[in-house]
């Protein structure tokens, strides 16, 4: 039996994160786990107001030494999302994995058993795994946004709340696992393949539980400002 937990867009580097304040309750979960998921976004370089990119990704590397060494008994997976997939980090963490025996990262996803762990842009829409490739890809060339007057009308929208009521609106629960479970059929991980469990992020609004199709889904939100961010806890076998 294995302890998981499970975060994910922390989105840390963006200003309208709180991530430090959450990192008390991340540091207590990794204590107590044998296995912790970082589940995408982790980092936010699109958003990051340092002067560069390379010294933002050391800072990153710098996050993650930290949290593999405070329980070595917990393996650290760190899942990419669109905010954190960038070629240059990737080279970065492909080192860190050979120097540190309890951290690991993958690109897309990560299967323990019957649950599958994934950062969730295929909620948006139906997508092929080479689909999201071209997403990232995408994502990848945008430059880091420096504009005050859009960085300033993202902070009202988080502060108002529209942010979260369009959210609800465009993802509804049975939406975004319709779209999940299409993403992981396509990729020969469906229902029929003995998959019980999904948690994924992305769409910032957190969901426990939600059954569709004899599978779970579970979200655990962000540390965006005035949002909410649940550290998920589950086991398994
Ligand atoms: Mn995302």
């Amino acid at each position: 039996m294995r302890r998981v937990s499970v975060v994910s867009d922390l989105h840390i580097f963006c200003s309208r994160s709180m991530w430090s304040s959450k990192l008390h309750g991340i540091e207590e979960a990794i204590k107590i786990s044998d296995v912790f998921v970082l589940n995408g976004d982790t980092f936010d370089f699109r958003w990051s107001s340092s002067k560069t990119l390379h010294s933002t990704f050391e800072k990153a590397i710098e996050f993650l030494k930290k949290l593999s060494k405070i329980n070595p008994n917990c393996h650290i997976h760190l899942n990419l999302g669109n905010h954190d997939h960038h070629a240059g980090f990737c080279k970065m963490l492909d080192e860190l994995e050979k120097e540190l025996p309890n951290f690991s990262w993958h690109p897309y996803y990560l299967k323990i058993g019957s649950m599958v762990f994934l950062h969730g842009e295929p909620t948006e829409r139906k997508m092929t795994h080479r689909q999201l490739e071209k997403y990232r890809k995408r994502w990848e060339k945008k430059k880091p946004i420096t504009e005050p007057v859009i960085n300033n009308l993202y902070d009202l929208a988080i502060r108002t709340g529209t942010h979260v009521v369009l959210t609800r609106l465009f993802f509804t629960k049975r939406r975004m696992a319709k779209n999940l479970l299409w993403y992981l059929q396509n990729l020969g991980l469906g229902p029929d393949t003995g998959i019980t469990d999904v948690y994924f992020g992305h769409t910032h609004v957190p969901i426990a539980n939600f059954r569709y199709k004899g599978v779970s889904f579970h979200n655990s939100g962000t540390a965006y400002k005035g949002m909410k961010l649940n550290i998920l806890r589950t086991l398994i076998l």
